[in-house]
């Protein structure tokens, strides 16, 4: 009997979280690869419901939305917060850390289907422009995204 109501209380559990996963994207000086100044992961293809934390691994980083999906707010954390947003909007999430940008400091994060391509594309070019050290960076990013 025990047995059977641990059963029950399991599936309710598991079937409420539904799976949500709970990413988490490092703010570094310098990253796994060659480069400096990066988010790792940089790009990641989360689905509707995930949780993404933003840890402060190297001080002096923060996080700040550029483009979200249509019906998401914009976000913003604290110079070495930690931040975790929920994304609840398919599309794509184009991101920066502002005292990097210059140095290419950007991330992507997908949602599901990226439905939101055409203001991403209006608008990334504005921040690309930003980005005086190698901004090729950035297009390898934005070439992640999957589409249809
Ligand atoms: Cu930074």
């Amino acid at each position: 009997m025990l047995f059977k109501g641990m059963l029950v209380v399991w599936f309710i559990f598991t079937s409420s979280v539904g799976f949500a996963k709970d990413w988490q994207i490092q703010m570094l000086n310098y990253g796994s690869g060659t480069e400096g100044m990066t988010f790792e992961p940089a790009f990641i293809h989360a689905q509707l419901g995930d949780s993404i934390t933003f840890v402060p691994s190297h001080s002096g980083h923060n996080v700040q939305s550029y483009v979200v999906p249509e019906g998401e707010s914009q976000w913003k954390s604290a110079l070495d917060q930690t931040y975790t947003i929920q994304v609840n909007q398919e599309g794509v999430h184009l991101y920066y850390c502002p005292p990097h940008l210059m140095m290419g400091m950007v991330g992507v994060i997908q949602v599901g289907d990226a439905i939101n391509l055409d203001a991403l594309q209006q608008k990334a070019p504005r921040l690309r422009s930003k980005v005086a050290l190698k901004p090729e960076r950035m297009d390898a990013l934005l070439e992640q995204i999957v589409t249809q």
